[in-house]
C-alpha cells in the first residue's frame, strides 16, 4: 500500500499524457501498472492539435521537472508522441489508441513511422500497449531506482506463477 501512495504523491518520474479525455479508458492501464509498481507519475490531457502550446511547454520542462520517461497515448492522426519527442530528449513511449474509424491502425502508423533522428518507442494498439509502456518505463527506471526494479521482478514472478498454477484450461 505504501508503494501505491508514493506512486501518486512523490515527485513524478513518469508523465502519462493523452490527446483527449476519451483516451483515458486506454491509458488508465498504464497508470494502474505504474501505481502497482510504486512508480511516481502524473497524468495529463495534452493535445497536439487542440493545445499545441501546452504540448510544447510540457515537453520543454519535462526533464527539469524530473520526468525520466513520457508515456504518450493518442488516436487517429496521432501526432502527440512524435511532437513531444521532437521537443525533449526524455524517452517518449507511444501508445496507439484504438480509434473507432480505423481500429487503431491509423494511430499505430502515425506513431511508429517516425523519420530517422527523432525516435518514439511504439507499443501495441490499445490496452496491452498502455500496460506494456508502463512496464517498459519501470524497466528503464530500474537501473537508477532499485525498488522499482524489485517491484517489476516480483510482478513478473507472480505472472509466471499464475500461469504455472493454472495450466489446465478446463479448470
Ligand atoms: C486524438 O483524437 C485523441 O488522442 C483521441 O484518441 C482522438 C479523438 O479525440 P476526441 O474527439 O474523443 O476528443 O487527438
Amino acid at each position: 500500500m505504501a508503494a501505491r501512495e508514493d506512486a501518486r504523491t512523490a515527485a513524478p518520474l513518469v508523465g502519462i499524457v493523452m490527446g483527449s479525455r476519451s483516451d483515458w479508458e486506454t491509458m488508465q492501464h498504464a497508470a494502474q501498472k505504474l501505481e502497482a509498481l510504486g512508480v511516481p507519475h502524473e497524468v495529463r490531457v495534452v493535445s497536439a492539435h487542440r493545445t499545441p502550446d501546452v504540448l510544447f511547454d510540457y515537453a520543454a520542462t519535462a526533464h527539469a521537472r524530473g520526468l525520466r520517461a513520457i508515456i504518450a497515448g493518442a488516436g487517429g492522426a496521432a501526432h502527440l508522441p512524435g511532437m513531444l519527442a521532437s521537443k525533449t530528449a526524455v524517452p517518449v513511449l507511444g501508445v496507439p489508441v484504438q480509434s473507432k474509424a480505423l481500429n487503431g491502425m491509423d494511430s499505430l502508423l502515425s506513431i511508429v513511422q517516425m523519420p530517422a533522428g527523432i525516435p518514439v518507442a511504439t507499443f501495441a494498439i490499445g490496452n496491452a500497449g498502455a500496460s506494456n509502456a508502463a512496464l517498459f518505463a519501470a524497466a528503464l527506471l530500474s537501473a537508477t531506482h532499485p525498488a522499482i526494479g524489485d517491484a517489476l521482478a516480483q510482478f513478473r514472478q507472480r505472472q509466471t506463477d499464475d500461469v504455472a498454477n493454472n495450466d489446465d484450461p478446463r479448470q
